[in-house]
């Protein structure tokens, strides 16, 4: 039997590390998933002409623009898919949004808590979907962590600990990126990566962080100017050419939950040997779970009744009862980062059709954005208690 779906029509705005991977998730979503609409990459936006057109040739995007403005205004054009640098995403979102688009933003939300904002007040009085690409949500192992926590097998929580190390920064001599510049980024080590913390923690706990108390370091201050694009940080080009660092390397600070819970947390790009560790422990009265991306199929999880006398058990998050897992490969094969970009692409689409909630809001960034504001707040002045702003 053949069934027929609406074609949802994609524009994507960026041809970086995360236009990559957004595209494959917008080709893949459909055949692993049954969707209720049937995304269709229609247009591709890049800064660079050259650029852009060998990016929508190799990636498949039949038709590309250097204008973003034409993907807003263009009456064929469903999803406005936000792949660009902090400083252009409230301006895009805004535009996309007054003009009825549905709209999936990369995180942070915003390079300040005003334009997360606006960009929270425009979502609540749209009637398109608009979320936020905190892609780790989409994690199984995470998701299912979720649904434990949300059973109540870990209780009362009381501990949150959450870590994001990278390394890829550790060379003085690796070349400066836009990730290392406050203008386009907002901020470094924090919006970049802690921001998927703060954000998992507050989702995965159901509580918001109320509080916090930080310190930021910048170990690098000036970078070679970048030559050859590769991966997230490139080749120098001529290592004596600097340009300068203007956002933090590392940020660590402690948080006071609304729910009662202690947080702990760590952002860098600096840690030797640490990938993409991407780390969370919560523990409560009745059980505790733990996670590292770099074993991003396993979940670690200790139930007080029934582990007491073995501590944590290892859960290998892959087989088909577990989140997302059903639709791949069969026993215990596993997943990689991409089907994280694959599952946020079907969740963003069965919420346009009205299957699920969308899942973070935009509302719910910006409550991240608050906490990062409020943490570099805490650090600019030797860490003093912080409040994190009420939302507006
Ligand atoms: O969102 C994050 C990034 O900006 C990622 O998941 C990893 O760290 C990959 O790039 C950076």
């Amino acid at each position: 039997m053949t069934t027929t779906t609406s074609p949802l029509r994609i524009a994507l705005i960026g041809t970086g590390f995360m236009g990559r991977i957004h595209t494959q998730a917008w080709r893949t979503a459909p055949r692993f998933f049954d969707l209720p609409l049937d995304p269709v990459p229609a247009l591709l936006v890049g800064r660079r002409a050259d650029a852009t057109a060998s990016f929508a040739d190799r990636q498949g995007w039949p038709e590309h623009s250097v204008d973003w403005r034409e993907a807003v205004e263009r009456d064929d054009i469903d999803v406005i898919d936000i792949c660009t640098p902090g400083d252009t995403h409230a301006e895009i979102a805004l535009a996309a949004l007054a003009a009825g688009k549905h709209v999936l933003c990369e995180k942070p939300l915003a390079n300040s808590v005003a334009e997360a904002e606006a960009m929270a007040d425009a979502a609540a009085h749209a009637s398109d979907i608009a979320m936020c690409g905190f892609s780790y949500r989409r994690t199984p192992a995470l998701a299912l962590a979720k649904e434990l926590i949300a059973d109540g097998r870990v209780g009362e929580i009381r501990h949150v600990r959450a870590q994001y190390l990278q390394d890829w920064l550790s060379d003085p001599d690796a070349p400066h990126t836009w990730r290392l510049d406050r203008d386009r980024a907002g901020s470094g080590a924090l919006g970049d990566i802690g921001a998927h913390s703060i954000d998992t923690a507050q989702w995965l706990a159901g509580q918001s962080i109320d509080a916090v108390s930080a310190v930021m370091r910048t170990f690098v201050t000036s970078r070679p100017r970048r030559g050859e694009v590769e991966g997230l940080g490139g080749v120098a080009a001529d290592p004596t050419d600097r340009l300068p660092v203007t956002v933090d390397d590392a940020a660590a600070f402690t948080a006071r939950f609304d729910g009662g819970a202690l947080g702990v947390f760590e952002a860098t790009r600096m840690s030797t040997g640490r990938r993409n560790a991407n780390r969370i422990e919560i523990a409560g009265d009745r059980g505790a779970i733990a996670f590292d991306f770099e074993r991003m199929n396993e979940l670690e999880v200790y139930d007080a009744a029934a582990d007491a006398a073995q501590g944590f058990r290892r859960v290998q998050v892959t087989e088909a009862r577990h989140p997302y897992a059903g639709a791949w490969w069969p026993v215990g094969h596993g997943l990689g980062y991409e089907h994280l970009f694959t599952h946020q692409a079907v969740d963003f689409v069965r919420a346009i059709a009205g299957e699920i909630p969308v899942s973070p809001t935009f509302a719910d960034a910006a409550q991240v954005q608050r906490v990062l504001a409020a943490v570099e707040q805490s650090a600019e002045h030797d860490s003093i208690l912080t409040p994190v702003a009420p939302a507006i």
